[in-house]
């Protein structure tokens, strides 16, 4: 029965009806006894597994086709009338057409199948940050999903009213045929639809299509921003909380930086970490003029590898109930589940990811098709299960930032940690950001590619445009949080990482708090701010690469410096990408910041094409040019040097 009066709502549902067909229609109240006889209906149908009730209580395990076990980027459009809007790095699709497509794959998909609606709210309900969508799917799975990573039910029918507008999504999984799956994305009708998938991210649709394809296009137009971040809270000894929003592609460490667990003498200290979100912001400017932040999200949909007592604690904490699991290995042993990276032991009787018996004497670390899990498998968690999940979780004006991070997987260049110098620098480096592609997506992996702010994937409409909004979010701020850019990839020549990363990444992030406060010295440099080594705490730091080398002051000077000559061929690639994927749109305050790069890497280009130049006599091109429309009235306010009050504290 229709648990709602709003006819906008049920039109949609009506519609979504006539066109699946489905033979029942089921609408999610979010009641314990509603989700709970879902999932009996699951396991018996076998879309669900149940796990041992004793060691992982109410956890499931589900897997999906092996063809569907990703985000689709190529199959994902973004359908704007224009196709200017869309811009340069999404696939664009005429919303007429893809309306059309749409409705032919997915006409009579639900016949024999439920219709499930589901009422959900991104953010607190009641929260000035909250926005409401209906999501219609015909998987259980998804339902279920959904219930843990948005808040369900008949409280977001209520705040919606007789009248409210809402974000329409349609999910059929139809025959979960890859040729035919498009993830369609229409901002200007507030509507998503996605055909022929059941995996996470192509149908979960209140995360990566709502919160930020559909939320960075209304953030745009209403003036505030959707972005890619986590978002986590640091308290100091003296009891001073402060907050930090951070970019990292999908499968680069969000999870784990927003949960980490500060080293020892930090903890003996006072000092707490606190996780308010590990994906996505939405982010606002306050009465106070500084940058409030939520976590539009309910649960965390984390990647499950790699996942260990030592390497996130508190995200494998957060799975020990209430979850399910995509993808991973079952250990038959005791109805549990394992993943590459969970145990040091690999377990003896497993089926793996495909359902298949798992051979372990046949594994090999560096071959990922002998995985017992799939390098992208999931576990879908509620929020409230994470040990460390902050008090303002749940916090309806949300958590004012002290320092946005931007960061990316880069063997080299890019050192451990700089600081931007004002504001546009910093939507400079967000842009400039590069990083190796993951698992989290179909396709190769490791290749570097741009992708800005970690919003390459996600960004509703065009990136020249979503760059001039955050110079335009800018000036709206009158305190804005510092912007800093994090590297915790850097590899040595036998591939070593170099940095010893998680809960030590708490090193790095006090020197940023402690900058934000003017309370850490710093090196100003071509790039930005760079801490000298004895910035950066190393007590009782503890690290050993494979071949028994320690981690010192040495290797940190060495991932603190800055290669001039490196970041001169890094500005170039730069400018190509500004001039040869975004073409006309990049605001001008983003080519001064290039610009000043250049400047400031001039030098280097010219040491190390002078070498070769000597002998083969073709010195001319030393000299570094000018990025393309370096505007006539702005190059000569254009620091070579930043602000030496900045400098140091
Ligand atoms: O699959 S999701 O898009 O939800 C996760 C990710 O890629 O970050
Ligand atoms: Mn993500």
């Amino acid at each position: 029965m229709a648990l709602t009066k709003n006819k906008k709502v049920l039109d949609f549902v009506a519609e979504s009806a006539e066109l699946g067909q489905p033979d029942n229609i089921v609408w999610i109240d979010g009641s314990a006894e509603q989700i709970k006889a879902l999932k009996k209906e699951a396991v018996k149908s076998g879309e669900l597994i149940k796990l041992n009730d004793n060691l992982l209580p109410d956890c499931y395990l589900h897997r999906t086709k092996v063809n569907d076990v990703a985000r689709v980027e190529d199959r994902t459009f973004i359908c704007t009338k224009n196709k200017e809007d869309a811009g340069p790095v999404n696939y664009w699709m005429d919303p007429r057409q893809a309306y059309e497509l749409a409705n032919e794959i997915a006409r009579g998909s639900m016949k024999g199948r439920t219709m499930y609606v589901i009422p959900y709210s991104m953010g607190v309900v009641g929260s000035p940050f909250a926005k409401i969508g209906i999501e219609v799917t015909d998987s259980i799975y998804v339902v279920l999903n959904m219930n843990i990573m948005t808040r369900v039910g008949v409280e977001c029918l209520k705040a919606l009213g007789k009248n409210g507008d809402f974000i329409k999504g349609f999910h059929a999984k139809c025959n979960v045929d890859a040729d035919k799956r498009y993830i369609m994305h229409f901002p200007e009708d507030n509507t998503i639809i996605s055909v022929n998938s059941a995996y996470g991210g192509n149908v979960l649709l209140g995360k990566k299509c709502f919160a930020l394809r559909i939320a960075s296009y209304l953030g745009k137009n209403e003036g505030w921003m959707a972005e890619h971040m986590l978002i986590l809270g640091v308290t100091f000894p003296d009891g001073e909380k402060k907050y930090v929003a951070a970019a990292f592609p999908s499968a680069c460490g969000k999870t784990n930086l927003a949960m980490l667990i500060p080293p020892k003498h930090y903890l003996d200290k006072g000092y707490k970490v606190e996780c308010v979100g590990d994906d996505i912001a939405w982010i606002r400017v306050g009465e106070d003029g500084r940058l409030w932040a939520v976590n539009p999200e309910n649960g965390f949909f984390g990647v499950a590898p790699g996942t260990n007592e030592h390497s996130n604690y508190n995200a494998l904490q957060s799975t020990k109930r209430g979850t399910i699991f995509t993808n991973v290995a079952l250990n038959t042993d005791d109805m549990t589940v394992w993943w590459e990276g969970l145990t040091k032991e690999l377990p003896e009787h497993c089926i793996d990811w495909t359902g298949k018996p798992w051979d372990s004497a046949k594994y090999d670390k560096h071959d990922k098709s002998t995985c017992a899990a799939h390098p992208n498998s999931r576990f879908t968690a509620p929020a409230i299960n994470c040990p460390c999940v902050s008090p303002e979780f749940n916090s309806k004006k949300g958590v004012p930032l002290s320092a946005i991070i931007f960061g990316g997987r880069r063997a080299s260049t890019t050192p451990l940690v700089y600081e931007a110098r004002d504001w546009n620098h910093g939507v400079f480096i967000g842009s400039a950001m590069s990083s190796e592609t993951t698992a989290a997506a179909a396709g190769a992996v490791g290749v570097l590619r741009h992708d800005p702010m970690a919003m390459k994937p996600f960004a509703g409409y065009h990136m020249g445009d979503y760059f001039a909004h955050w110079v335009e979010m800018g000036k709206k701020v009158k305190n804005p949080p510092k912007i800093f850019n994090v590297n915790w990839f850097r590899t040595d020549a036998d591939g070593n990482f170099m940095w010893p990363g998680f809960g030590d990444n708490m090193r790095v992030l006090e020197w940023i708090l402690k900058r934000c406060d003017g309370a850490a010295d710093a090196e100003e440099t071509a790039i930005g701010f760079v801490p000298k080594a004895e910035d950066i705490d190393l007590t009782d730091l503890d690290y050993e690469y494979d071949d028994g080398k320690k981690f010192g002051v040495d290797e940190l000077k060495e991932i603190l410096a800055i290669d001039k000559a490196k970041w001169a061929k890094e500005a170039e690639e730069i400018e190509g990408y500004y001039n040869g994927t975004i073409k006309d749109r990049i605001p001008q305050e983003l080519w001064d910041s290039l610009n000043t790069l250049k400047e400031n890497c001039k030098g280097a280009v010219e040491e190390v094409k002078e070498k070769p130049a000597a002998k083969k006599n073709v010195a001319k091109k030393a000299t570094a040019t000018t990025a393309k429309k370096p505007a006539a009235k702005k190059t000569t306010t254009t620091a070579k040097k930043p602000a030496a009050k900045k400098t140091t504290k």
